[in-house]
């Protein structure tokens, strides 16, 4: 294994919360993200690089152990399983939680529930814990339009606010998990590279710390 340390990100909302982050932990690209079309980025310390990628793709990257290092949300990781990775430390940045949703005062009757999501894996351990029949149906996006359309009686879906959910017709039934964004390592490289990793989680640890000391 090489000396080097890859840090794979989220791009998107967790990307603009984890930069600022990094920076409390001493750690900064050596140029500006945003100004290139580059995913590989080196960063203020020699062995460290970032690799900027789909969140849905990060914990594949550390799993497989294409990057060493990754951050990604709990929701996200939920849905990709644990195989493989460590979850050292919570970064508190991008809180939401995973719910179900429904249309406001709906009963959901249905006694085999349709419910649409990306969650696809999440949805289907939870409708099974709960003892519901469900009929989950994959969908890449713009979960609150299946019930609207009648594609689906429920959904399961990332809420924060909840304005986008009342925005088209709908209500938060069942909170599923709580969610925030994520430390994972690769097995392999916690051992084989714990010696430079270490140093780095405890860095990260202490901006956190220090954050929620702030609030
Ligand atoms: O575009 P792509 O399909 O790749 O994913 P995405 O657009 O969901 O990615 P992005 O950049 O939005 O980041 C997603 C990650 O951010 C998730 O995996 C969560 O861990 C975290 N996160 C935190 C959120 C939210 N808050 C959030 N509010 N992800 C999505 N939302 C969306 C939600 O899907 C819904 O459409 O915001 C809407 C709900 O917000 P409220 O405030 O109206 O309830
Ligand atoms: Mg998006």
């Amino acid at each position: 294994m090489s000396k080097q340390l890859i840090l794979a990100l989220s791009k998107g909302r967790i990307l603009d919360e984890t930069l600022p982050l990094l920076a409390d932990a001493g750690i900064s690209p050596s140029e500006d993200l945003g100004a290139s079309r580059k995913l590989l980025f080196d960063t203020n310390l020699d062995d460290v690089k970032l690799v900027i990628l789909r969140a849905t793709d990060v914990p594949t990257y550390v799993q497989l152990g294409a990057a060493d290092i990754g951050v990604a949300g709990k929701d996200v990781l939920l849905e990709h399983g644990a195989e493989g990775l460590y979850e050292p430390l919570d970064l508190e940045i991008a809180a939401c939680k995973l719910m179900t949703a429904g249309i406001t005062g709906a009963e959901p009757a249905r006694a085999r529930r349709r419910v649409a999501t990306k969650f696809v894996n999440v949805a289907r351990r939870y409708y099974a814990v709960q003892g519901i029949q469900a009929e989950v149906i994959k969908l890449y996006g713009a979960m609150e339009l299946a019930p609207l359309m009648n594609l689906a009686d429920e959904i399961v879906d990332i809420v924060d606010t909840g304005n986008t959910l009342r925005a088209n017709g709908m209500e938060p039934r069942e909170l599923i998990a709580p969610i925030s964004t994520r430390l994972v390592v690769n097995k392999a490289a916690m051992t084989m590279k714990h010696e430079r990793l270490k140093p780095l989680i405890a860095r990260l640890e202490q901006a956190v710390a220090a954050r929620r000391e702030c609030i």
